[in-house]
């Protein structure tokens, strides 16, 4: 088959760009190795910034998201047991975050892919990138059976583990990597949020994060060693840890029940540049990652699209290549500040086996500044709520 673009993944970046470019009348096939079922199976981010949301209204794909989504007009923190309260639209002069699962903002992108007969082809397999700097071209097989979609473009959005990336020669592409040594026990239960908004604790014993999904659906983290697998946690010793770090206010209101899913994150820092090799442009996790810790995962992904769809259109209907000779400029500088960001919250906030006693006074004199200054705040409130596209 023939195509203008052809994206490979069907996730949160991928079905994104193919519902925009179709509003579009621009022509893609999207390829996803699994069934939809199996994505929307996974439970991954909370928070859309105000920019994600606007693309997804832009889609055409925000009525769900604006009825069901609960629009947080700040977090809060719990240092050592007390709690401060961020006010994110004070700070950012009117700026909310939306939360609102990843799991539900793809399964309202399927729907629209779906509704309006968009090319979406599951249970691909063997993948393959072709002549990258010519006429490009991807194969794939589906119930053993050989295709080749020939294209202008191809959207690699397949996420870290993906094919699209590992296609670049390696000696064009430079990797930068930082790996913590801890992860993230997550577990949702079908039990009252324990507050009105997310609650990122700092404590001796680790990490803690209560957030939520709906007001009948929380979502909770710990921070546990690399060495812990979930076989290590029964859910009462989940929820006992939890409640050891978090104010005993908070903890003594927290309703606790059985875990629907339990799963354990590794946590990385990653950027691979540039993100675009002659006709192959990487998008979202495919091009990056980062500790989930600030919120920006997800949210990072929206900027890429962001620029990559103004950049297509600009090529397809002005005939203007601009945008495309610099999207990997564009989109690799608010992508590190979306590193930057989610940096600095997990220093911020995490225990470190292997800090000395003055990295230790240093993070309390970084959490003693922060609530100390206006200034401070209004910098955490405006990568929170998410910087301008
Ligand atoms: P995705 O990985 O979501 O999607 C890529 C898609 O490509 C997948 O569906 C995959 O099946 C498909 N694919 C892969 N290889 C393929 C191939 N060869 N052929 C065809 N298809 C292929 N972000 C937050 O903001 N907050 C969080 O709390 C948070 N928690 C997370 C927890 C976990 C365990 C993980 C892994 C990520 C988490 N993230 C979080 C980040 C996450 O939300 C990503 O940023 C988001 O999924 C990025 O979306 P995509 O770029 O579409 O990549
Ligand atoms: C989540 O709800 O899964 C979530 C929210 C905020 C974060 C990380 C995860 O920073």
């Amino acid at each position: 088959m023939r195509t203008q673009i052809c994206i490979i993944g069907g996730g949160p970046s991928g079905l994104l760009l193919s519902q925009l470019l179709d509003l579009q009348g621009i022509d893609n096939v999207l390829l996803e190795k699994h069934t939809r079922d199996y994505v929307l199976g996974r439970i991954r981010a909370g928070v859309l910034e105000h920019g994600f949301a606007a693309l997804m209204r832009e889609a055409q794909c925000g009525d769900r998201m604006d009825r069901e989504g609960e629009i947080h007009d700040g977090i809060e923190f719990a240092i050592d047991g007390v709690r401060k309260r961020v006010d994110l639209k004070a700070l950012t002069g009117g700026n909310s975050v939306i939360v609102y699962g990843q799991t539900e903002l793809t399964r309202d992108l399927y729907d629209a892919r779906e509704k309006s007969g968009g090319n979406v082809i599951h249970c691909v397999e063997d993948v393959q990138l072709h002549d990258l700097k010519g006429a490009s071209s991807v194969t794939y097989r589906k119930d053993g059976v050989a295709h080749t979609v020939e294209c202008d473009y191809i959207i690699g959005a397949d996420g870290f583990h993906g094919v699209s990336r590992k296609s670049i020669p390696a000696d064009k592409i430079k990797e930068y990597e930082r790996v913590y040594p801890f992860g993230w026990l997550g577990v949702l239960s079908e039990t009252k949020p324990v507050a009105n908004e997310l609650i990122y604790a700092r404590h001796d014993r680790g990490f803690a994060l209560c957030s939520m999904r709906s007001q009948v659906l929380s979502r909770y983290y710990i921070q546990v060693s690399l060495a812990d697998s979930v076989d290590d946690w029964s859910d009462d010793a989940f929820w006992t840890e939890l409640k050891l770090r978090l104010p005993h206010d908070v903890a003594n209101a927290l309703e606790t029940g059985p875990s629907i899913e339990k799963s354990i994150a590794p946590l990385r820092s990653f950027v691979a540049e540039p993100m675009r090799y002659g006709n192959l442009f990487l998008a979202g996790d495919a091009a990056h990652i980062v500790p989930p810790t600030g919120a920006r995962g997800l949210n990072s992904a929206a900027s890429d699209i962001y620029y990559l769809y103004h950049a297509l259109l600009d090529y397809y209907k002005k005939g203007d290549d601009t945008g495309i000779d610099k999207y990997s400029e564009r989109a690799l500088a608010r992508v590190w500040k979306g590193q930057r960001f989610s940096w600095w919250m997990t220093n911020l906030l995490h225990k470190f086996p292997d800090h000395i006693d003055y990295d230790n006074r240093l993070q309390d004199t970084e959490l003693e500044y922060l609530f100390s200054s206006e200034n401070a705040l209004k910098s955490l409130a405006e990568n929170y709520v998410g910087l301008p596209f």
